[in-house]
């Protein structure tokens, strides 16, 4: 095991407590080094690429925030009109949620529309982290974020969270999953699934942000734990749009999830008992829907 070496090398700039090298590194452990990574802009580019250092020990590029799922398409085109990608490789798409449910979300649909030959990963930590947080369509009903502050006019963000898994699941790709980092074995099985599929892909990943949502570094897992529990990011799998897989969860209350973050604490006053309510009917309907 000490011989066993990370395809995302450490000496990266990631935060103590970050999840999102967790997640990349059980995913480049699926995939294996015949790979080629496309990273939009976002933390995970940001923390891999300071200027003349990179910790990627696989090929990698990085266009814009906008296009991974564009470029990722264009690299697997490149592959197959080369040699008929005669060795097989395979093209891994990373983007943030910012990236994925809003700013890449035409590129991605596009990619997706055209069964391209990528495994397209979010990874979601529910915010536009890399600018300071801001809200994205992947953030959660009630969340503060410095653009969608609690205060006397607002008890936070209005919106629900986008059901991107669902989105993905509508363009009729095979292999459409969701994972969290608090279990890194059904991870790396669902990449697994993922890398025997000609063609698109889709893999949803929870990774909690201890800056963003305001809990203890050490507590990263337990954070996507208890959200998983709670019935508010439903670890799933579809093939060939069929619901194939559920995570069953051990049923927390929502606020068991939501009050050790900083984000949801204003949750706890009585003036927002409505909107308590209204996270645990999300909840409620996930667990009535996918039989959580
Ligand atoms: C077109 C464009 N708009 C905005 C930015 C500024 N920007 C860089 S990273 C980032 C946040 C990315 O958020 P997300 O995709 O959720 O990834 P995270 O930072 O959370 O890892 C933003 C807004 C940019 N680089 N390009
Ligand atoms: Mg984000």
């Amino acid at each position: 095991m000490t011989e066993k070496k990370n395809l995302l090398a450490s000496g990266h700039k990631a935060c103590p407590g970050c999840t999102v090298p967790i997640a990349v590194n059980k995913v480049l452990e699926a995939t294996g080094k015949n790979v080629i990574v496309v990273t939009a802009t976002g933390c995970l580019e940001t923390f891999t690429s300071l200027i003349d250092f990179s910790s990627w020990e696989v090929p990698w590029i990085t266009p814009l925030f906008e296009n991974a799922a564009a470029v990722g398409a264009g690299v697997a085109a490149a592959l197959e009109a080369k040699d008929g990608n005669e060795r097989d490789t395979k093209v891994v798409a990373f983007g943030g949620d910012g990236s994925t449910y809003d700013i890449g979300f035409g590129a991605l649909s596009g990619m997706l529309e055209r069964n391209d030959n990528v495994i397209y990963v979010c990874y979601d930590n529910e915010a536009y982290m890399n600018t300071g947080v801001q809200r994205s369509s992947g953030t959660p009903f009630a969340a503060t974020t410095t653009t969608s502050p609690c205060g006397e006019a607002s008890f936070g963000n209005i919106k629900y969270k986008k059901n991107m898994p669902e989105i993905a699941r509508a363009h009729g790709i095979h292999y459409v999953a969701t994972a969290a980092i608090s279990d890194l074995k059904d991870l790396k099985k669902k990449v697994e699934k993922a890398m025997a599929v000609k063609g698109a892909s889709y893999l949803h990943i929870l990774t909690p942000c201890n800056v963003g949502w305001g809990f203890p570094s050490e507590k990263s897992v337990e954070m996507a734990r208890l959200t998983v529990n709670a019935g508010l990011f439903p670890i799933i799998e579809y093939t060939d749009g069929e619901l194939t897989a559920v995570k069953k969860i051990k049923k927390i209350p929502v606020e068991d999830a939501l009050f050790v973050q900083k984000r949801f604490k204003h949750l706890k006053k009585d003036e927002y008992a409505q909107q308590l309510k209204q996270v645990q009917a999300i909840a409620d309907a996930n667990i009535a829907r996918y039989g959580l």
